[in-house]
């Protein structure tokens, strides 16, 4: 899964049809580097981020996730809210990628009445202040209740289970300790029994554990990250660096059987 992030920055002058045309190229070019999915998010879940309106955010993602479903892409939409998931299954999107796991009222009858595959995320608090001082008695069982009531709770609204994949949400109310923890029991949540995706790609853990303060500078780390979750059953790995993970996987899958 390739990550599309379609908020304003420092390259684009803000207009919505430079801003669509730039992330279709990039759009384009993450498929050709391997990416199955493409994950069109317009709304920064970074903590402390100011709110995004409805409006703003359609207008950043709808345009593009119209061409590029059109283009016979698999596009997933990263948003919490019910309004923008609507558009973008209109607009053709297969899947609803979702850090508050559909909590928002009106988002899991929104995917229920639509044929799209989910993706629930684990978070704790809220992205303002979740890493104020996140805490667990046990990090990997919290998050693993957590996402298999979720589950519980979409499949009963509706949602088949073979549209539903689970994700710890690595970064979301969670230190470097927590993180880590998480990784090496991710057999638990594979246990539930459904498709996991794993979003290690950038994060801060990675510039803790490599001394790299600087995001773009984490593309190794995020690359052995992506490797040990597979190693570990998860099915989908959202990345920013496509081409490098896909390599990696590559190389790693030929080695054989007995290493993974
Ligand atoms: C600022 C802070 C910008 C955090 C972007 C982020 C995940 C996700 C994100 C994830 C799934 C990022 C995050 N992370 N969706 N959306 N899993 N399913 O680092 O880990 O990309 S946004």
């Amino acid at each position: 899964m390739g990550i599309i992030n379609v908020t304003p920055d420092s390259f684009s002058d803000g207009g919505q049809f430079s801003e669509t045309s730039r992330a279709l190229k990039h759009a384009e070019q993450l498929v050709y580097d391997g990416a199955h999915i493409l994950d069109v998010g317009g709304e920064s879940t970074r903590p402390g981020a100011a709110p995004v309106s409805v409006e703003q955010e359609l207008s950043r993602v709808i345009p593009l996730i119209e061409q590029l479903a059109k283009a016979g892409h698999c596009v997933s939409v990263d948003t919490r809210k019910p309004e923008v998931m609507r558009a973008a299954i209109a607009s053709g999107a297969a899947i609803v990628n979702d850090v508050y796991a559909l909590r928002a009222p009106g988002a899991v009858e929104v995917c229920a009445a639509s044929d799209v595959g989910v993706v629930l995320m684990h978070m704790q608090g809220e992205p303002s202040t979740m890493q104020a001082e996140p805490i667990y008695e046990n990090v990997a069982r919290e998050v693993s209740e957590f996402l298999h009531k979720r589950a519980t709770a979409c499949e009963a609204s509706g949602i088949a289970r073979a549209r539903i994949a689970l994700d710890p949400g690595f970064g979301f109310g969670k230190t470097t300790a927590h993180n880590l923890e998480l990784t090496q029991k991710l057999d638990q949540l594979v246990q539930l029994g459904f498709p996991i995706v794993a979003g290690w790609s950038r994060k801060r853990t990675i510039g803790e554990l490599t001394g790299r303060s600087v995001a773009a500078e984490r593309v190794s780390g995020s690359v052995a990250a992506a490797l040990a979750c597979v190693a570990r059953g998860a099915r989908i790995v959202r990345v920013h660096d496509v081409k490098e993970t896909v390599e990696a996987l590559r190389v790693w899958r030929a080695l054989g059987p007995s290493l993974q």
